[in-house]
This record gives structure tokens, C-alpha cells and sequence, in this order.
């Protein structure tokens, strides 16, 4: 017992220790960023240089995915057997504007696992619409709580002719050890996904949140008011990086949206400018597949860097968001990954960012690869929504 209690307090020191001695490391001046290179995503593992899309798209690709599922995220299993759906309410709301729809996503035929999608349909729309799909923080009915309003802000999308869909975070996988977990309304019944699925699979809880975010679209191919071929997949934070990670994975996702995604999300690494790996995986090692860990400390050693996951989105439109006061998430790391993601597009002939770094509230997303830095904190804010249906208006609704 006392032997037990022990190696309890070694433990927690040494996991303290590590994690303030990280902390303590945190760099925010631009003057100490380290001197690095950055891994090219168009050279094969053989060594040889990608010349064209088709080489991407037939081998290269398939390694670039492969370095973050192996290293970073951990694999990410299929469709399971037996999934179906169920619509559990649908209403009209926002006076006529839209139609909001609960749908239970039943992740096996015996109805043991579950989780609810929470959708909004403009109400009056000629077709099938493009969907933001994205996960939320705090709960479905938490989205509609209109303080949290500037993180979904329906009506904004509805009015624009779009439509969201959205689950909660922890109904899919429970966000370590501290979750909320209420056995109550949108919760899969015993916690996590990874505790029935791929059971003894090593993939973290990022993977996790991007394989429930493909069971949404297994839903959306069903429902003839959503046009499957215009279908964003968004994120904000730690769901940012989730969102880049499950349009990297699922090709079905027509556009990725990353906001304030930071440290394993859109910023470049090798910077170590703010959030690094060693107090990401000291604080959230349920995010990751346990071989992450041998990184902490040793950014400059991993195979790839975050240019490579922005760049598994091409030749599709994709979207990187940083704030001016979000430090932590490195705004110029996150700026610097979409611009060197750029020559992969250039295999399609589409072209990326502006040489210069957009000034604050000014969007630079004329092109395959958008960009902005929004004055303020981390957060998810009306500004940022409204370049996102700019950007889908741009790429998927040229008419308007
Ligand atoms: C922070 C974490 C970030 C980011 C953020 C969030 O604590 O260090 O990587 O994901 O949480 O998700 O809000």
C-alpha cells in the first residue's frame, strides 16, 4: 500500500515537474524562434522528387497521411456495421428561416452507441445545400444557449443559404479525464468510442472526433436537403486541428476550415513559438497515438510538419484563421504552414496565399488557400463565420 501510494506521488511529480519545466519553455518572442528547415511533402519516402497531382495522389499522399497517423493522431478505423439513423425531432425555427432537425446516429444495429446530430436547414432553399460540418465543446443544446451564440451563429449561415451540422465532442469521445460526461440527453452510453471500437486500436482522442465527424457525413449522404458535394468540415481549437485532420482522412469533405488550430493543428512545429509538443502531450496525451511522445522536446525530429496536413486537403479549398491575441496557437506558425502547403497545390495548377501576411480583419482567400488574422482572443467569432460563407459562396456558389 505504501509502496502503491509511493509511486502514486513519483508519478504525479514527475508528470508535474515535466509538464512546469515545458511550460516554463514557452517561447512568445519571434527573436528566439529557432533556425529550421522544413521537411518537403513533395518528396517521396524513396527519396525521389513528386512531379505531378498523379504521383501525389496515387503513392505520395498516402505516406504524407501515414506520418500522422503512425506518429501523431494514430489510424483511424472505417464505417462500422449496423449504422443507421434516426430523425428524432425536426422544427421550424428562426421565424421561417430554417429548419432545425435532431438526428440520432446509431453507431451499431443493437442501438448500443449513439450520439445526436444537431441540424440547421435554410427553410426555403431551391436544392440540396452546402453544410459546415463541424463538432461543439459543450453539448448541442449549449449551441443554441445564446451566449454561445458567436461560436454558432445559425441564422448568420442560414441567411447565407447554407446549412451546419453539429455533435458534441465527448457523445463521440470524452475529452480525457476531467470530461463532462452526463448520462443524459446527446451521450454515446458508456463514454468513448474508443472503449468498443477498434478496441486496442492506438489512435487518440483527435482521431476519435474525426471518425465521428465522418459518421455525420454517412448521415448528410442520406438526407436529400444537403448537397454532399459541397460540404465543409470546420473546427475551432482543439476541434480545429480535429477538422484538418478529418478532411485529411475523408474525402468526402469538400473544404477545410480551420480556426485558431495552433500547436498539432495548422502552426508549423519547428517554431516552438507558444504551445509546444512537449506540453501538448504532457497536458492532453489522450489527443494523440501513444509514439507521439517520444517528440516532446524534439519538434525538429518529426517526420513531418503541419504544412503536410494542410496540405492533404489539396486540391481542395482549405481555410487557416488565427487572432491577433492567441499567441499560444502561434498565428504566424499557423500563417507560415498555409503558405508552405501551397506548392502541393501548385501540382493542380491552383494557387495558394499572398507573398505577405494579411493585416488583421483582412481576408486573403481569392484563391485555393485562405487566410486571416482576426484582432482579438482565441475564439470563434461572427467575423470568422462570415469569411468562411464567403469562402464557400467563392468556391461552391460562384454564382452569387
Ligand atoms: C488548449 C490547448 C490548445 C487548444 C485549446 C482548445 O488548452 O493547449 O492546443 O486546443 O486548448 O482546444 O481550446
Amino acid at each position: 500500500m505504501k509502496n502503491a501510494m509511493l509511486a502514486i506521488t513519483v508519478a504525479l511529480l514527475t508528470f508535474s515537474t515535466s509538464l512546469s519545466a515545458y511550460k516554463r519553455s514557452v517561447n512568445y518572442d519571434e527573436s528566439k524562434v529557432p533556425a529550421y528547415e522544413l521537411p518537403d511533402p513533395l518528396v517521396f519516402n524513396n527519396g525521389k522528387k513528386v512531379e505531378n497531382a498523379r504521383q501525389w495522389e496515387k503513392k505520395r499522399r498516402a505516406e504524407v497521411l501515414e506520418v500522422f497517423s503512425q506518429e501523431m493522431y494514430g489510424h483511424i478505423p472505417g464505417r462500422p456495421e449496423g449504422l443507421h439513423f434516426k430523425t428524432l425531432s425536426e422544427e421550424t425555427v428562426y421565424d421561417g428561416l430554417g429548419i432545425r432537425k435532431v438526428v440520432r446516429i446509431y453507431l451499431d444495429a443493437s442501438q448500443d452507441h449513439w450520439f445526436d446530430v444537431l441540424i440547421h436547414l435554410p427553410k426555403n432553399a431551391d436544392g440540396p445545400v452546402p453544410m459546415f460540418v463541424g463538432l461543439n465543446f459543450k453539448s448541442n443544446a449549449a449551441t443554441l444557449d445564446e451566449r454561445a451564440d458567436f461560436r454558432w451563429p445559425y441564422e448568420l449561415v442560414l441567411k447565407a443559404g447554407m446549412g451546419v451540422a453539429t455533435a458534441w465532442r465527448d457523445a463521440i469521445e470524452p475529452d480525457g479525464k476531467d470530461s463532462r460526461i452526463k448520462p443524459e440527453d446527446d451521450v454515446c452510453k458508456d463514454g468513448g468510442v474508443r472503449s468498443w471500437y477498434n478496441r486496442g486500436g492506438d489512435w487518440g482522442a483527435i482521431s476519435a472526433w474525426a471518425w465521428g465527424l465522418s459518421r455525420i457525413v454517412d448521415y448528410l449522404e442520406t438526407d436529400k436537403a444537403v448537397d454532399c458535394g459541397r460540404l465543409a468540415v470546420i473546427g475551432h481549437s482543439r476541434l480545429g486541428k480535429t477538422a484538418l485532420w478529418a478532411g485529411a482522412n475523408d474525402l468526402r469533405f469538400d473544404m477545410v476550415i480551420s480556426n485558431n488550430s495552433g500547436c498539432c493543428g495548422a502552426a508549423i512545429s519547428r517554431r516552438k513559438f507558444g504551445e509546444t509538443f512537449g506540453v501538448i502531450d504532457t497536458s492532453f496525451p489522450h489527443w494523440f497515438t501513444r509514439e507521439f511522445d517520444k517528440y516532446k522536446g524534439k519538434e525538429e525530429t518529426f517526420p513531418a510538419d503541419q504544412h503536410w496536413l494542410i496540405a492533404l486537403a489539396a486540391p481542395r479549398p482549405v481555410y487557416v484563421a488565427s487572432a491577433t491575441e492567441d499567441l499560444w496557437a502561434d498565428p504566424k506558425g499557423e500563417w507560415l504552414a498555409a503558405i508552405h502547403a501551397a506548392p502541393v497545390y501548385g501540382l493542380y495548377g491552383l494557387k495558394g496565399l499572398s507573398p505577405e501576411m494579411p493585416a488583421p480583419e483582412n481576408s486573403d482567400s481569392d484563391n485555393s488557400i485562405g487566410y486571416h488574422i482576426r484582432t482579438g482572443k482565441h475564439g470563434i467569432f461572427a467575423f470568422d463565420w462570415k469569411q468562411y460563407v464567403n469562402f464557400m459562396k467563392r468556391h461552391y456558389d460562384p454564382a452569387k
